[in-house]
């Protein structure tokens, strides 16, 4: 079938709305209707030419909502008409990672995923003959893909598209980061490095918990009063920090923060994140995503004397399980998804939502089909 999307030829080049031939589901796959999808950071970061994962030609985008449209064989968990959310990060329940209990990160799909393929080794993309790579395993700067049954979470039939998107990345980034991945306590202290849509999502989950202190570092001063909105309690601007940083955010929190959270992608930031730390227990988790070649680097000292240093993927959720009860929560009103999303386009205006949020204009753009 022929579908519209927004395709990456080249890093670093504009994004060009196409014709694109789809090949249609095949036995455990569905077909999704994509309505809405925000645009993450990492969506940036990958057509920046920086991942080493990134191909081209790609249709891009991981942040999506819609509605399966027909189902292929074998396929029991969803049916026509059913409204989902794609899953970068499936769960299959049957491999050695998701069997462990200890990971969200199934692995039954992820080195096809990782090479732009569906699982049987094939592109279902394609522009006038040529193979187009999938990405993410989501593309959801598509009108229509294709999945596996296993990446596919199924959501109430009255999730509004244009706001759940956000549940595909950033808010369960965010949320999962704090609950599953650091599990703050109530009282904690926490710092988080930068306030787009996945640091906004760590403020609101910590406040969720009863957080005591939540600071806000972002180089951007017009983060702060929707930071203070989701819970943010201190707002700090390193460039108006008179010397270093860590040791300001060390006497800020009378010691060092209990949890902080890097949501930016800078390995000199995740650094800072480590070292402002609380000695002896403070831990630090990495969400941010750096390019090829990055590497982090601090004195071994600081994991001796009990700082800790953890990652985390898809905020540690397990979609099939996890992401419709984050809808639910945001359509009980515990979360607050609708302040995140500051313009919605059509998938035309894609190139503009990746200058809005370049220049920090915006939390996240939705685009819709
Ligand atoms: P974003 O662009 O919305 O927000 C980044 C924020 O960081 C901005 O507010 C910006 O002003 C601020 N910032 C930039 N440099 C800074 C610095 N040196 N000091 C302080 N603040 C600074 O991005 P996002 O969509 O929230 O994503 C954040 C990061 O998380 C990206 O690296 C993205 O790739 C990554 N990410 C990871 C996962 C995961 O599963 N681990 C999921 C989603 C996003
Ligand atoms: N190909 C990239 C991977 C970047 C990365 O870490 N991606 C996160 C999700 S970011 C969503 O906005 C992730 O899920 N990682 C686990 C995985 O298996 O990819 C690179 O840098 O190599
Ligand atoms: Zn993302």
């Amino acid at each position: 079938m022929d579908v519209k999307a927004a395709v990456a030829f080249a890093p670093s080049q504009p994004l060009s709305i196409e014709t694109v031939q789809l090949e249609g589901p095949k036995s455990g796959e569905v077909l999704v209707e994509i309505k809405a999808t925000g645009v993450c950071h990492t969506d940036a970061y990958t057509l920046s030419g920086a991942d080493p994962e990134g191909l081209f030609p790609a249709i891009l985008g991981h942040e999506g909502a819609g509605v399966v449209m027909e189902v292929g064989d074998e396929v029991k968990s969803v049916k026509v008409g059913d409204r989902v959310i794609p899953l970068y990060t499936p769960e299959c329940r049957q491999c050695e990672y998701c069997l462990s209990g200890k990971t969200n990160l199934c692995q039954a799909i992820r080195i096809t995923q990782g090479k732009g393929l569906m699982p049987d080794g094939t592109s279902r993309f394609s522009l006038n003959g040529q193979m187009i790579h999938h990405y993410m395993g989501t593309s959801t700067f598509s009108n229509y893909i294709v999945l596996p049954e296993i990446a596919v979470a199924k959501i109430r039939e009255d999730a509004p598209f244009d706001k759940v998107c956000l549940i595909g990345c950033g808010v369960t980034t965010g949320i999962g980061a704090v609950i599953n991945t650091a599990k703050v306590e109530p009282g904690a202290n926490v710092v988080v490095f930068g306030l787009g849509g996945v640091g906004l999502n760590v403020i609101q989950a910590a406040k969720m918990v009863g957080a005591n202190m939540i600071i806000g570092v972002d180089l951007n001063s017009k983060k702060r009063e929707l930071a203070e909105k989701f819970g943010m309690t201190h707002f700090v601007n390193p460039s108006e920090v008179e010397g270093d940083l860590v040791p300001y955010l060390v006497d800020l929190t009378k010691g060092g923060a209990d949890y902080t959270f890097e949501c930016i992608g800078n390995i000199k930031v995740m650094r800072q994140a480590l070292e402002c730390c609380h000695k002896g227990w403070g831990v630090s988790v990495i969400v941010g995503v750096a390019g090829a070649g990055q590497e982090i680097s601090t004195r071994p000292f600081q994991l001796v004397t009990g700082r800790v240093w953890k990652g985390t993927a898809f905020g540690g959720a397990k979609g099939r399980t996890d992401v419709p009860k984050i809808v639910d929560w945001y359509m009980n009103g515990k979360i607050n998804i609708d302040d995140l999303v500051n313009k919605i386009m059509p998938i035309e205006q894609v190139n503009e939502a990746f200058d809005l949020m370049h220049k920090g204009e915006v939390i996240r753009t939705v685009l819709t089909f």
